[in-house]
């Protein structure tokens, strides 16, 4: 079926490698790929969850590439209702970077929710959940979660949480794709994003 209730677009920021890509896929269609997939261009898929018995889908963006190139234009950030900011646990500095993607973030898309993600959780952790939550807490994030992309540990509960916080009673003004007429309903797609 269409959707056609609220839905909120979501943007992964973050440096180079610490898997966006990796949890994009797995929002997609729960998969989990070694190798790094040579594309470029901006991707977007979208994943439903229940918030309150209704169905709220996300909109998820993923760089695929570009920020190497610090090329993550205003376009990628329109109208973004959240900003998910990932980075390492295997890899400290890839939180210090954020600050930079924080800096980003507040000129092209203020007014999204900010969340933190830290990815890899199956590896040895040089970042602790404590330094995690206080830059966080520093940047007004609403959340923090670990979570692995590889083994696919904790991200369905990252994002119902954000979904959960995007729609929170405090509307935040989704946007809303109106109801088609029945003959030109979109068919359905083959790709599910959600369980
Ligand atoms: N061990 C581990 N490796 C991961 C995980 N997620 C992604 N990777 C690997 O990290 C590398 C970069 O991932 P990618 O999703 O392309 O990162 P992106 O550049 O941020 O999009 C790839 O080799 C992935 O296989 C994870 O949860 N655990
Ligand atoms: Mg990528």
């Amino acid at each position: 079926m269409a959707h056609r209730g609220p839905y909120y677009k979501v943007v992964l920021l973050g440096e180079l490698g610490v898997g966006k890509s990796s949890v994009f896929r797995r929002l997609r269609d729960d998969t989990f790929d070694e190798r790094q997939p040579a594309t470029t261009g901006i991707d977007s898929c979208t994943a439903l969850f229940k918030v309150d018995n209704e169905n709220v889908m996300l909109t998820i963006w993923d760089t695929a590439g570009v920020e190497r190139f610090r090329t993550l234009t205003r376009n990628y950030y329109r109208n973004a209702h959240a900003a998910v900011f990932l980075y390492s646990v295997s890899e400290a500095s890839s939180l210090h970077y954020l600050t930079q993607w924080v800096k980003d973030c507040e000129n092209f898309a203020p007014s999204a929710v900010r969340m933190l993600i830290g990815n890899k959780s199956d590896l040895d952790a040089e970042v602790d959940f404590a330094t995690a939550k206080s830059f966080a807490n520093l940047y007004e994030f609403v959340g923090v979660h670990i979570l692995s992309a590889k083994k696919n540990l904790g991200i369905q509960e990252a994002f119902q949480d954000l979904a959960a916080k995007l729609h929170a009673p405090l509307p935040r003004s989704p946007s809303i794709i109106p109801a088609l007429p029945q003959s030109q309903s979109a068919p359905e797609t083959s790709k599910k994003c959600c369980k």
